[in-house]
């Protein structure tokens, strides 16, 4: 037992027909693949972007790690990882905070903005991961916790002193984060949906069950990738040379 146990996380027996395994599959090698890309042409860009492109390898890194582990954990106990699940997005969200700071710098962004946008982050997940794991019975109210934090973060962005800054900055940069404002309000809209799929609450009624990893896993792929794209772009586009 402990050797076909062992066997089996080595090579995370996958069955065809198991398509949540699957995206858990395709995710790795997305994020593999993404983190490849942003690394490797890093050293194209001037020194002032060089940063923004290394923190969008190094999502796309962390999540192919935790997806590489999340994937072995479904194959073998046929289980949602949310754990590694949460440890990945603790270490990802803020990263994804650090992206509007970074860009919004040169229009003179303070660390301050900075540190409320991580706050909101945790915020939002820690009080997400108490409603999956600690108390799901109350899951619809944690969730609600959750969402205003989630609220804060787009509020930040949309209206708030981020959205001021990306006027004053103007150009590539406004542009660049009107896209990631987006990404904000639909792309990690997603995930509320997932987490209802997974947890009871007065929503279970007309949304009923599924499988929150695959909700999560395509909202993982589209946010970190297309966020690293987006902030390689505006690299590539206001490249001095
Ligand atoms: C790379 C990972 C990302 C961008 C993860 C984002 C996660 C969220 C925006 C999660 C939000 C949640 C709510 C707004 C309410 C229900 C609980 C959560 C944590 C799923």
């Amino acid at each position: 037992m402990t050797n076909f146990m062992f066997i089996s996380g080595m090579i995370g027996k996958l069955d065809p027909t198991d398509y949540v395994g699957f995206t858990f599959f395709v995710g790795c090698m997305a994020m593999m693949a993404a983190s490849a890309f942003f690394f490797l042409s890093l050293s194209q860009f001037d020194k002032k972007w060089r940063t923004s492109v290394l923190v969008s390898g190094l999502i796309t890194f962390i999540a192919a790690v935790h997806y590489f582990y999340m994937r072995d954990y479904w194959a073998t106990f046929g289980e949602s990882p949310t754990f590694f699940r949460y440890v990945d997005w603790v270490l990802t969200v803020p990263l994804m905070c650090l992206e509007f700071y970074l860009i919004l710098k040169v229009a003179g962004a303070k660390q301050s903005l900075l540190w409320k946008m991580i706050i909101y982050s945790l915020v939002m997940l820690v009080t997400g991961y108490w409603g999956e794991v600690v108390d799901p019975s109350n899951a619809a109210l944690w969730g609600f916790f959750s969402g205003v934090a989630y609220f804060l973060i787009v509020y930040e962005i949309w209206i708030g002193e981020a959205a001021k800054l990306a006027k004053a900055a103007g150009g590539n940069t406004l542009a660049a984060h009107k896209i990631l404002c987006w990404f904000v309000l639909v792309g990690w809209a997603i995930y509320p949906l997932g987490y209802m799929l997974g947890t009871d609450g007065w929503y279970t009624g007309f949304m009923g069950k599924g499988s929150v990893d695959a909700v999560y896993n395509i909202a993982d792929a589209i946010n970190k990738i297309g966020f690293g794209l987006v902030i390689y772009t505006l690299a590539s586009k206001s490249q001095t040379n």
